[in-house]
């Protein structure tokens, strides 16, 4: 039955159809389904078509944008729904930092990261997308927070991750602040190549990743 459910919300996004895809992520959440299952089973399985199609040059720019954006409903009612049902007050297990880098406007990935982070009792401050060096530098300054949460979703735009932990070590802040990165083109060996702290693929890891470097969870925790 699951499967079902799962198949007609990957189409839904293949197809780029908001309304679809609310009508059956509401019918999924409704059934009771893991809302983080909805996401990972149906919504993402179907972004992750549509960019495979793109990539083979069977989907256009129009088809990207369109299941981008009924990809974005999707996964704003469930990120709705886990907050609902995460219902943390106001105590806070650490401050994150969490943006796109510049040139980048890709948001979902990072969105659902912010969601997760924040369910689990972290401050969240979402500076956004395509969000300059300069601008990333002088709010680790102003917030000081405990992670800075870096995301790319583009092999052109990655480099700005490595741009940002420099810029850091320049203003003398690098020793201050935790730093991860994420996105689809980055890896474990580039998160330790430009001297990031920790990298995850995906939003869970995100957030374990981030509660191993405050020392909330031992590193062995982590790989479960
Ligand atoms: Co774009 N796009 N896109 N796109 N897009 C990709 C990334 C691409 C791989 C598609 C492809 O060709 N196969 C390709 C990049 C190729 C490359 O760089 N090698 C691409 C391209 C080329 C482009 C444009 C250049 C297209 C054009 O204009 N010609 C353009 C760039 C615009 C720009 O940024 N300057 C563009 C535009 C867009 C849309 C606006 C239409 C739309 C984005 C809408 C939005 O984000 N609001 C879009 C989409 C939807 C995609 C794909 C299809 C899906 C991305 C997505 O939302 N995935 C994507 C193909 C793909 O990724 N397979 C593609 C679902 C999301 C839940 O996963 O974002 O990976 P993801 O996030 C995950 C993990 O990566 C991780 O956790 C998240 C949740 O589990 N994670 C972190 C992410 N950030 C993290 C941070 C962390 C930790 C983990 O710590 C801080």
């Amino acid at each position: 039955m699951s499967e079902k459910i799962y198949e007609k919300l990957s189409e839904a996004v293949i197809k780029g159809d908001p309304d679809e895809v609310k009508e059956t992520v509401m019918e999924a959440l409704g059934m009771g389904i893991d809302p983080i299952d909805i996401l990972r089973k149906g919504l993402v399985k179907g972004v992750k078509i549509v960019g495979e199609k793109f990539e083979k040059g069977e989907f256009w720019l129009p088809q990207l944008i369109m299941a981008g954006n009924a990809m974005s409903v999707g996964s704003d009612i469930v990120r709705e729904a886990i907050e609902r049902a995460g219902g943390r007050g106001v105590e806070t297990i650490g401050r994150v930092v969490l943006c796109t880098v510049q040139g980048d406007i890709h948001d979902i990935g990072k969105n659902i990261v912010a969601t997760l982070l924040k369910v689990e009792g972290f401050e969240v401050i979402d500076l956004g997308k395509d969000v300059p060096t300069e601008r990333i530098v002088e709010k680790v300054r102003e917030l000081k927070p405990d992670i800075l949460g870096l995301s790319a979703l583009l092999t052109t735009t990655m480099i700005r991750q490595k741009e940002v932990i420099k810029a850091l070590e320049k203003e003398g802040l690098r020793e201050k602040v935790k730093v991860i990165i994420g996105g689809a083109p980055t890896s474990e060996e580039w998160a330790m190549e430009i001297g990031a702290d920790g990298w995850a693929p995906d939003a869970p890891s995100a957030v374990r990743k981030a509660k191993e470097l405050l020392g909330i969870l031992r590193g062995a925790e982590s790989d479960t």
